[in-house]
Order: C-alpha cells, then structure tokens, then sequence
C-alpha cells in the first residue's frame, strides 16, 4: 500500500481534491494512503516562520531550509530505494506519465510544495532526491502540482482503477504514445451533428480502424510533436505509417 505524503503550508488546500472520484475510492478502499503536513509543525518561533528575504536581496520571501528537512526527517526517518522526496518547483525537470510510472513503483514519497518566491535551494541540493515542475506556466505554489502527481500516479497503483490486470492498464498510459480517437454517446443526432456513421454501423473490424485513423488524425492536427516521436520509434515511411495504424491493434500499438 502506497503512503503519499504533502509538505504544504495550506493544509486546509487538500480538503476536497482526494476525496472524489477514482482516488477518494481507493483511498475508502484502503489501496493507498494521502497524510497532509502542515509545515508550520516544523517551527518553534512564536510567528511558526517558514520563510525569510532572499539573501543578495530582491522581491517576494523565499522558505527556509530548516521546517523543511526537520518535516522530511520525522516523516520519513529511514531513506531507502523505495522512498523518495520530491520538491515540486517551477524550476524542476518536466513531469510526465514515465515518471508517473517510476513514483508508482515506490513505497512512500514526500512531494514537499513551495510557496512564496521559491525555496532555499539547500532542499533541492541536499534533501530532495528529485525536483519536479508540471509544465511551463507559473503557479502560485506546488500544492496543485503535487494534487496532480497525486492523482495521477494513484490511478497507476494495482487496483485503483478496477482493472487489477496491469497490463490492460499499460496499453493506455504506455503503449499508445498518440491522443485518444473521438468518442461519442447518445443521441446519434444532436442539434443537427451526427455522429460518424461507421460509429453506429457495428462493424467491429470498421469501428476499429475508423478509431485508429480519427486518433492519428487528430494527433496530426493537435500534437504534431507526438506524432513526429511516434513515427521516429517506429522508423517507418508515411505510406507505411498510416497502413500500419489502420492494420491490427496489436501491431499498431506494439505489444505483440
Ligand atoms: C513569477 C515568479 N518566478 C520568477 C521569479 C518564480 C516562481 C516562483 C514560484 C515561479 C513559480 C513559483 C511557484 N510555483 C511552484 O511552486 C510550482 C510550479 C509552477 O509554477 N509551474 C509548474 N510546476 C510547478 S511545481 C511548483
């Protein structure tokens, strides 16, 4: 069972997101755990300081070092292979479902939120084992971003989406490097839109490739960048490459 830990100044910022949907149910279900720090725990002045100016000078206030690793040193006493402590920071390396997968493989992790200016680099140099940004665009602190890794490697862990068979789970978020084929329900008529005929024809061989073709059409459109990517691993020719999409799904998504 996998423990989630949040280092936060905003505890109260954690009521709600964990507890809907596929995370609040594994949670209930007792498949994972989300404890939620208070960092001003950690502070033994009268004012519970957990920031100060940036030495050199400049704007904003920047968190100390120390409420820091005194939280991480009583949370997690023993730092083994299966553990790990993560700064979210907008100066982090870029998040993705690879490293979803990789933090869905620990025992504990520490996802420590920044706030302010940013964090006295000593945590990034000396206590955190990763640093970590969701995307470039700035947030007002890590507290969403860490709700994001939260969510998404929770949907990872064995039996949180139902589907305990890993490797169903494993032709979404690793197999298929391209976006998701347009999905459609009811009515097959909606304020004069139809949906795509072959959709409603039950011709499963049809429905099959029309998906592929409408997914790698679509990723054309929207995500060149993961199409140039998907066609570099395979290392195939453009005629091969739709041929090969509209082909079998085992071969089209390689896990033969
Ligand atoms: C505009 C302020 N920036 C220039 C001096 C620095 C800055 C400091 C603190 C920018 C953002 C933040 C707060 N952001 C996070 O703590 C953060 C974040 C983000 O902003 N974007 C994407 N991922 C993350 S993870 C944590």
């Amino acid at each position: 069972m996998m423990i989630f830990h949040v280092v936060t100044i905003f505890p109260e910022f954690f009521r709600g997101p964990f507890d809907y949907g596929v995370v609040g149910k594994a949670v209930e279900a007792g498949l994972l755990q989300i404890r939620i720090h208070n960092l001003r725990d950690w502070t033994f002045d009268r004012h519970r300081t957990v920031d100060d100016r940036p030495f050199g000078g400049g704007e904003g206030m920047v968190l100390k070092p120390e409420p820091l690793f005194l939280a991480v040193e009583s949370i997690l006493p023993e730092r083994t292979p299966d553990t790990k402590v993560v700064l979210m920071s907008a100066q982090g390396r870029l998040y993705s479902q690879a490293v979803a997968r990789e933090y869905a493989c620990l025992r504990e992790i520490v996802l420590l939120c920044g706030r302010y200016e940013g964090v006295d680099e000593r945590v990034a140099l000396h206590l955190a084992d990763d640093e970590i940004s969701i995307g470039d665009f700035v947030l007002s602190g890590g507290e969403l971003a860490a709700a994001v890794v939260v969510d998404s490697v929770a949907r990872l862990l064995p039996g949180v989406l139902g589907n305990e068979a890993s490797s169903v789970r494993e032709s979404f978020s690793s197999g298929n490097p391209l976006l998701d084929c347009p999905q459609y329900t009811r009515p097959a008529e909606f304020r004069g839109w139809k949906v795509p005929e072959t959709l409603l024809s039950g011709h499963h061989e049809e429905i099959r490739r029309w998906r592929a073709r409408a997914a790698l059409e679509k990723t054309a459109r929207r995500r060149p960048d993961l199409l140039e990517k998907y066609w570099k691993e395979k290392g195939s020719t453009n005629e091969q490459r739709v041929a090969h999409e509209t082909d079998s799904p085992e071969k089209a998504h390689g896990h033969s």
